[in-house]
């Protein structure tokens, strides 16, 4: 199955938007698997307003594997089956924690396997665009199937942090969001389908 795989800081909001973006999909449970950095694996089924309460906001130290789930895209006339995956966050520079390392490590070997690669700044903070940002951006792009969600556009500050974002990245295709709000998501949709 094709993955679609969502990356970014901790705190941007890649969580709201997997778990919302699912729901728009048409979801009202969602069968979450934690891959762990070891080879574990788990399975848990949620309802999705249970998923959003457990696993939104909770920062780097919640999310230290690659959560993954199944949706149905629409594609014409018919529907593609694709995973999902949320990421944990990446920090600036290289993380103490040994299962944050380990847990970073996984999402960059991922990166290069996936089909599509979601990477989702904060548009609403001054800092948007961290340096941590720049290097994936530099190393996802040189694999096609790379797009950028300015999310948390429903904040006011956010107008002039997509354009600064825009503005540091004139190449990509950057697509403005409320993950919570779930603004924008057709657009998000449309690429989904077309890249996979
Ligand atoms: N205002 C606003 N807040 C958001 C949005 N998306 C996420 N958040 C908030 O940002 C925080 C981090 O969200 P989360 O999805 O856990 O971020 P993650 O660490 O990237 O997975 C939470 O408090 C969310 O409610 C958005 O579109 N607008
Ligand atoms: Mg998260």
């Amino acid at each position: 199955m094709q993955q679609c795989l969502v990356i970014g800081r901790t705190n941007v909001g890649k969580t709201a938007f997997v778990l919302n973006f699912a729901e728009y999909l048409g979801l009202s449970r969602v069968e979450i698997t934690f891959n762990y950095p070891d080879g574990f694996a788990t399975k848990q089924v949620f309802r999705l307003e249970h998923a959003r309460q457990e696993l939104i906001g909770r920062g780097q130290h919640k999310t230290r594997c690659l959560q993954a789930l199944e949706v149905e895209v629409p594609a014409g006339k018919s529907k593609k089956r694709i995973l999902l995956t949320d990421s944990s966050g990446f920090s600036e520079g290289i993380p103490r924690d040994q299962a944050l390392r380990q847990a970073a490590a996984q999402t960059l070997l991922e990166i290069k396997k996936a089909a599509l690669v979601l990477h989702v700044l904060d548009a609403s903070i001054p800092g948007a665009v961290g340096e941590v940002d720049r290097q994936i951006a530099n190393y996802a792009e040189t694999r096609g199937g790379y797009v950028i969600l300015a999310n948390k556009m429903d904040l006011p500050q956010a107008r002039d942090g997509l354009q600064r974002i825009r503005s540091q990245f004139p190449k990509q295709l950057v697509i403005p969001i409320s993950a919570l709000y779930k603004r924008g998501f057709k657009e998000v949709k449309a690429i989904v389908a077309h890249n996979l």
